[in-house]
């Protein structure tokens, strides 16, 4: 790849995007301040694919500026002159979805038949619905003898995480945009190049110049001086709770908005009445899915004790059809790999049954990244493997006596991010749901809905993404009176 970066077809698949040694500020491609550059690896191969700019504070401090600059404009222009750019923007990601799920399969990992259906498909389609908020939203209303204005928080500092990298991405930036406004974008340094592509989509959507601006950079650096920026209005961050804890602290002293979407342990409750081997195999989809990579996975199975033997056993079975290296992609990183084969380990000394997987490297693969797909039976509620997010393919399967042990067990972490119960009807599921402390619940199997609200109770997090309720999160209300 030329250091303009763009697309090159690797292996004569899709093509896929490079890199640039560039951050993208004021609505241009520049060199960063400093020289420092970060290799993005492939972690199913194991090889450099990219480099991209360690952008630094004074990169940060540049695009903040730039962003602070654009405001005024892009606050004042109308809701559907924005909804219209977001609109083209939607197209643009539409028309590029085989680079997009190629680019995020390198740097990822995933499967290709996966980042084409949810790493492509799901930004394109959280867009279009901001596309469409943007128009529909009221932003004034009239409260009796009040005028009630709706109006942008200001210049959003968004930081995001490796494991949905563009999804996460476009669930922070196209409300904020459809808000009126303005970004510095801070993405994971594991999946830089979707972010990188992602900027080109919006500058051709016809984004001006400032609005968006993009640096690449270390957590500690890049994402520490965003964090910290006086400049920033709003700090939007999805990522490990520990980070998130410092940037909420950061945030509360310094009186600013922030969104924290944080870690999970969600529980999978399997009432007596449920489709068992339904409810088995589809929560063992749901974790394995992006290798256990998703805050917001299942990773807990609850079985009333009666059922609890033959839900392992299909468990079980079902486990075996996760073929590493095709089926099951690796983890984004050798740390990763190792801290989720630690779980494991963990698990066992613990106490705990291993009835599929374990902690040793897949047999057959030379290279990347790779934990096998692993259940846990015989797990208590109080084990570390029940307790904390592994993030990786593991799932952990807890036997409850009745409905009241199942709810205290589902309701027994810190986290209540999502969560799935599965009943003999319908009302029976969402009887038990409403009791559960946590912000999603896909009922009898559920399907994702780009514009319900998606957000964490307790310390899965603040504030909630997607949908109308994540537009509230960047805007500010102000009331006139008459
Ligand atoms: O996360 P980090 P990591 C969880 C998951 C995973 C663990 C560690 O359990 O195993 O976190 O992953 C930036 N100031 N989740 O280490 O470090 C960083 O550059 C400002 C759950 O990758 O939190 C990246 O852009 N920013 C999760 C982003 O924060 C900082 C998704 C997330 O990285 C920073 C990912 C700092 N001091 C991990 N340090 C989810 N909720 O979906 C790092 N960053």
């Amino acid at each position: 790849a030329d250091r303009a970066g763009d697309v090159d077809q690797a292996g004569g698949g899709a093509g896929i995007h490079r890199g640039r040694e560039a951050v993208f500020i004021g609505g241009a491609w520049r060199p960063a301040a400093t020289d420092g550059t970060i290799d993005v690896v492939n972690p199913a191969t194991e090889q450099v694919i990219g480099r991209v700019p360690a952008g630094t504070a004074q990169d940060v401090d540049a695009a903040v500026t730039a962003a602070r600059a654009a405001l005024p404009g892009w606050a004042a222009t109308p809701p559907d002159e924005r909804a219209a750019v977001l609109g083209a923007a939607r197209d643009l990601l539409a028309a590029r979805r085989e680079e997009i799920a190629a680019t995020v399969s390198a740097e990822l990992g995933a499967p290709m038949a996966f980042a084409t259906a949810v790493h492509a498909d799901l930004p394109t389609a959280v867009m279009a619905s901001y596309a469409e908020l943007a128009a529909a939203h009221p932003f004034e209303e009239r409260v009796g003898n009040s005028r009630v204005l709706q109006e942008p928080v200001g210049v959003v500092g968004a930081i995001t995480p490796w494991n949905y990298p563009l999804h996460q991405i476009v669930a922070k930036v196209a409300p904020a945009l459809a808000a009126g406004c303005t970004v510095v974008l801070k993405p994971a340094e594991d999946t830089p190049l979707v972010a990188q592509l992602f900027t080109d989509i919006l500058a051709a959507a016809g984004l001006p110049a400032g609005v968006f601006n993009l640096v690449t950079g270390l957590g500690p650096v890049a994402g520490q001086a965003l964090a910290e920026h006086p400049g920033v209005d709003l700090v939007s961050f999805t990522g490990s709770t520990a980070v998130g804890r410092q940037i909420g602290a950061t945030a509360g002293a310094a009186v600013k908005r922030v969104a924290l979407e944080l870690g999970g342990k969600s529980a999978n409750v399997i009432l007596p009445g449920a489709d068992l081997a339904r409810a088995v195999n589809v929560g063992l989809a749901n974790v394995f899915a992006n290798s256990g990579q998703t805050c917001s996975a299942w990773t807990r199975i609850l079985v009333d004790a009666a059922r609890y033997d033959e839900a392992v056993a299909i468990a079980t079975a079902s486990a075996a059809k996760y073929v590493p290296g095709d089926r099951l992609g690796p983890v984004v990183n050798a740390k990763q790999r190792d801290r989720v084969r630690g779980y494991i380990r963990r698990g066992v000394d613990e106490g705990a049954r291993i009835v599929a997987g374990g902690p040793d490297a897949p047999e057959g693969l030379e290279a990347g990244y790779y934990v096998r797909p692993t259940v846990f039976a015989d797990v208590e509620p109080a084990m570390a493997i029940a307790q904390e997010e592994i993030f990786g393919p593991v799932v952990v399967m807890i036997r409850y006596e009745d409905e009241e042990d199942a709810l205290r067990i589902a309701n027994g972490t810190v986290y209540g991010l999502a969560g799935a119960v599965w009943g003999a009807d319908e009302e029976s599921a969402v009887a038990f749901a409403r009791r559960m402390d946590t912000g999603q619940v896909d009922i009898n199997g559920g399907r994702f809905n780009p514009q319900a609200p998606f957000g964490g109770y307790k310390q899965s997090g603040v504030g909630r993404e997607l949908g109308a309720h994540g537009l509230a999160e960047y805007l500010q209300t102000k009331s006139l009176q008459f």
